[in-house]
């Protein structure tokens, strides 16, 4: 329970934060960055199976530049599986790509 309440405090405190404006996804430049992953927390608005996608209220995420905003992930089925609407999760993402690997409820 504490570590739920204090899932749902770093979000409500990462999405109080000012959003720094920084393009995210795919660039022309993404073919030659290398894969790599982050951790993200955020809340599960979506859960779309047809499209194998995933809708979060994510904070900042700071390895990428990545101010708190609302968008839509593709997710990996294992990821879909574990995703419910209304959740906290810490999730963990590859980019480029945008594509989470791994939701685990907070
Ligand atoms: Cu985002």
């Amino acid at each position: 329970m504490k570590l739920v309440l204090a899932a749902a405090a770093a979000v409500t405190a990462l999405a109080a934060a000012p959003a720094v404006a920084q393009p995210m996804g795919a660039t022309s430049g993404a073919s030659a960055e290398a894969a790599k992953t982050a951790e993200g927390v955020g809340q599960i608005k979506s859960v779309d199976a047809k499209t194998g996608s995933v809708t979060l209220h994510h904070g900042p995420i700071a390895s990428l530049g990545w101010p708190a905003m609302t968008m839509t992930f593709k997710a990996t089925p294992e990821a879909l599986k574990t995703a419910k609407v209304g959740q906290t999760v810490k999730f963990t993402l590859q980019t480029p790509g945008n594509l989470i690997l791994a939701i685990q409820p907070q």
